[in-house]
């Protein structure tokens, strides 16, 4: 059965690739599994059907027969978990690379999430110009401490992963920033995930949904 997913209709980010729904389409892409989208307005997005998949009114969702599963994280996981490619068979190594898949979003992300948050929400605030070098500043702890993990390998722990895919995805989103650069093993990692076919094929499907929606006039709202 072709799993479907949801995507937004009109993605603030205008086809760069950071929305969610990027890191399921590059998982799909590396196993090889055909997929459908639906895309889905903000408003459609806070209805009572797409509620009923995802509590919290956000994409992406991911449905396959009677499965129903929201969060990128455990999407990619199940992904990885029912085909080959993503995970280790070795126990150890694949308890490692799920190991890595979590500290993409619950060690590297929420400080870079900050910083998505104080230009885009408190950019207008009094304690702005504060904030911005501590918010700043955690991210380079964290940066560095992956850097020096990360050395000179290609990939976090032996070959690619379900959990590179998850940390790529993750600096993706602070790369317009500046700061990956600082860390030139680490933006030279990047860069090896978005060279991967599987992400070029998934980069290509979402930017495709962008030029053709960027046709037609857009309704307006843009929440986070
Ligand atoms: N933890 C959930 C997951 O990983 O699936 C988080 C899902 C989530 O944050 N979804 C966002 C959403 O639906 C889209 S991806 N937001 C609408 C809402 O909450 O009402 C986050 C995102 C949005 C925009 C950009 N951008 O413009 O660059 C990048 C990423």
């Amino acid at each position: 059965m072709t799993p479907t997913i949801t995507a937004f209709e009109r993605s603030p980010d205008r086809g760069r690739g950071l929305a969610r729904d990027m890191r399921v389409r590059w998982a799909l892409e590396e196993v090889g599994q055909p997929y459908e989208v639906r895309l889905l307005s903000f408003q459609a997005m806070k209805q009572p059907a797409h509620l009923a998949l995802q509590p919290f009114g956000q994409i992406p969702t991911y449905e396959e027969g009677d499965l129903a599963l929201f969060e990128s994280g455990a999407i990619v996981f199940h992904l990885a978990q029912r085909h080959t490619g993503l995970l280790p068979q070795e126990g150890n190594a694949r308890a490692r690379a799920i190991a890595w898949m979590f500290a993409a979003v619950t060690t590297v992300e929420p400080p870079i999430l900050d910083l998505v948050i104080v230009k885009i929400v408190e950019g207008d605030k009094s304690w702005y110009e504060q904030r911005l070098p501590l918010v700043e500043g955690r991210i380079r702890q964290r940066l560095g401490e992956l850097a020096a993990r990360l050395g000179d390998a290609d990939w976090l722990d032996g070959d690619f992963s379900a959990g590179d895919l998850m940390m790529v995805s993750v600096l993706l989103r602070v790369k317009p920033s500046g700061l990956l650069q600082e860390f030139p093993n680490l933006a030279a990692y990047v860069a090896r995930g978005e060279a991967r076919p599987a992400y070029q094929r998934a980069f290509a499907a979402q930017l495709a949904v962008f030029t053709a929606q960027s046709a037609t006039p857009s309704p307006g709202a843009l929440p986070r």
